[in-house]
């Protein structure tokens, strides 16, 4: 059984047909999205039509939770958000909204032995963000259960989203997976001097997981297949003038720079981590 794990779309539609024509050529069966269909792009409607089309797993992420809430969730924010809110509600219904809110959070099942849990972020959190250089202990709370999680056992393999940076390491055993984001790939860790070819950040990322679904037996071999995939940014970025925040947006698909790299080397600093270069 080959499944192809999908997460981070983020209103791309370029990046996700390009991520699913690439998945059909590869014979795979299943397709489980890990969530953030929507938000940031300007194809979220379409992006959530074909990701529902295609799809055979849903989870959901916190962008498709926070954007499809009602407007009493930035009761307390800034004018600028209270308005980028507004604008990401534009480009979905209220249908679709109710449909986001009500996706699940984890999914799980065994294969080739492994018993692999997926979830947006966290066992616990749809928003809080771990990333590959956290501590060993860290790490290890990711194949913990939750009252979130589909059952109370330690997961072997863990598959997330959510800081859009694939990375494959070890905890002990177990094995933590970050995915990648399809439609807005970025560096946590940015340097002018050492960062080369912006390819390497840019292109859809995603993964294909392989082996014998549904068993429990260490009696089948298990892989995990990185991809990245070269997409038309330049297409997708027609008609952005009307994205809320269109300069942000444009740098992010061009030069797979985050928005906010100040919050990311925030979070560095309270784990320990010096870095000198933003
Ligand atoms: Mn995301």
């Amino acid at each position: 059984m080959k499944i192809a794990v999908i997460s981070d779309i983020h209103g791309n539609l370029e990046a996700l047909k390009t991520t699913l024509k690439d998945i059909e050529n590869r014979k795979v069966d299943k397709i489980i999205c890990l969530g953030d269909i929507i938000a940031k792009g300007l194809h979220q409607k379409e992006c959530l039509e074909l990701v529902k089309e295609k799809c055979d797993v849903i989870l959901r992420g916190n962008c498709d939770r926070y954007f499809s809430s009602g407007i009493e969730i930035v009761k307390d924010r800034p004018q600028k958000e209270i308005d980028s809110f507004k604008w990401h509600q534009t480009r979905i219904t209220n249908d679709d909204r109710e449909y986001l809110l009500k996706l699940p959070f984890c999914h799980e099942f065994y294969m080739s032995g492994s018993l692999i849990r997926m979830f947006h972020a966290t066992p616990t959190a749809d928003n809080e963000a771990v990333i590959n250089m956290d501590s060993l202990d860290t790490k290890y709370s990711m194949f913990l259960p939750s009252e979130r999680t589909s059952s109370q056992k330690i997961a072997d393999v863990v598959l997330y989203g959510h800081i859009h940076n694939q990375f494959m390491s070890k905890a002990y055993n177990k094995t933590l997976i970050n995915v990648g984001s399809v439609g807005n790939s970025f560096e946590s860790v940015r340097n002018a001097d050492k960062d080369s070819n912006i390819m390497e950040t840019t292109r859809c990322y995603y993964l294909i997981l392989e082996g014998d679904y549904g068993s429990k037996e260490y009696t089948s071999d298990i892989s995990f297949q990185f991809i990245r995939l070269p997409y038309n940014i330049e297409k997708e970025l027609e008609d952005s003038d009307e994205i809320i925040s269109k300069e942000d947006y444009r740098i992010e698909l061009r030069e797979g720079k985050y928005r906010n790299m100040a919050k990311i080397y925030d979070s560095f600093k309270k784990i320990g981590i010096d870095i000198d270069k933003i």
